[in-house]
């Protein structure tokens, strides 16, 4: 077997699938208490499917260079399991910790709507996984949201240590709990750049405010569907690269227009597959952020 190509990845993936979720699919038992598996019988086991030869080996590799350190032996080297991540009925120790103040998830936008009334669930597996960073959360939510980019939310995991949560780490290093209410995360701003919007227009271009007739709209101005921002309304955003009046637009956000003085932020959407630098963003939301203190997150 070429051991760096497809079929060692695919091989890997196979064992993870009938370590976490399915024993069956080769017709061996998984123990509840510590998840472990005879290491002899999943050899027997997958080498019985025809699909894969495996011997002692290639799985001792497997595991070693596991780039996430998914797999683990027990102290003799006779059983084997996956360190976290099952959805089948198992129990593993795992080292209660306080957490850092924050942690992090990436996740795609299409499930946003329901995680925000929710909260953030296990959904199959046993536990929600949390990342130690941003960048490993991008990792592991792009995995849903693909071709798109994924969005991340900021975990104040310190605060719900304060209230009682009980956080566990994986042998592996991954943050592992229950659930996360919605009380204890947020949208991070700059994770929303890239995702595709449908913004309702309220302040149309070339109209005035209906009660401020000082304000004139130079550009489309409205709100994006299901988005709350930080003052608890529906998010604001400014579309730009459409030169007439909008009812509702589709489109990219491609910048956040970041306050230092407010609790809102707005959002820029344009077109799909246009660009403005910087400088032009800032020319056309002039108008209204000429009032505040306003940095642009790109
Ligand atoms: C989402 C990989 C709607 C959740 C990674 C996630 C990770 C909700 C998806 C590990 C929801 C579950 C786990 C709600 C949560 N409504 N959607 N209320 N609550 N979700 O794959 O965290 O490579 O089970 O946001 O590195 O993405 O396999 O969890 O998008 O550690 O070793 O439901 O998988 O590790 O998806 O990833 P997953 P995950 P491995």
């Amino acid at each position: 077997m070429e051991k760096n190509g497809e079929d060692y990845v695919r091989l890997s993936r196979f064992i993870s699938k009938i370590l976490r979720h399915d024993p069956d699919i080769i017709g061996i038992k998984i123990e509840r208490c510590g998840a472990w598996a005879n290491v002899d019988e999943l050899i027997d086991g997958i080498n019985k499917t025809g699909r894969h030869h495996i011997d002692r080996a290639l799985l001792n590799e497997i595991v070693a260079k596991d780039s996430k350190r998914r797999y683990n032996f027990n102290s003799d080297g006779t059983k084997i399991r996956a360190n976290q991540g099952h959805s089948i009925d198992v129990v593993i120790e795992m080292e209660k910790r306080e957490p850092p103040e924050f942690l992090y998830h990436g996740t795609s936008v299409n499930f946003l709507e329901s995680i925000r009334h929710h909260g953030l669930l296990p959904r199959r597996r046993n536990f929600v996984h949390l990342s130690w960073d941003y960048e490993t959360a991008v990792a592991v939510g792009y995995r849903h949201s693909k071709p798109n980019p994924p969005v991340v939310l900021k975990i104040h995991a310190g605060r719900m240590w304060a209230d009682g949560y009980e956080f566990m780490i994986s042998e592996n290093g991954v943050w592992q709990i229950k659930r996360v209410p919605p009380q204890y995360f947020e949208l991070l701003p700059r994770s929303m750049i890239g995702q595709r919007v449908t913004v309702v227009v309220d302040r149309a271009m070339g109209t005035y405010h209906p009660e401020h007739p000082d304000i004139y709209y130079p550009i489309n101005y409205g709100y994006v569907r299901g988005f709350m921002a930080g003052d608890g309304e529906e998010q604001d955003a400014y579309i730009l690269g459409i030169d007439e009046p909008l009812e509702k637009f589709a489109g990219r956000v491609i910048a956040i227009v970041h306050r230092n003085d407010d609790v809102e932020e707005k959002w820029v959407v344009a077109p799909e597959n246009t660009e403005f630098t910087a400088d032009e963003i800032m020319k056309q939301v002039h108008f209204q952020e000429q009032y505040f203190n306003t940095e642009l997150i790109m």
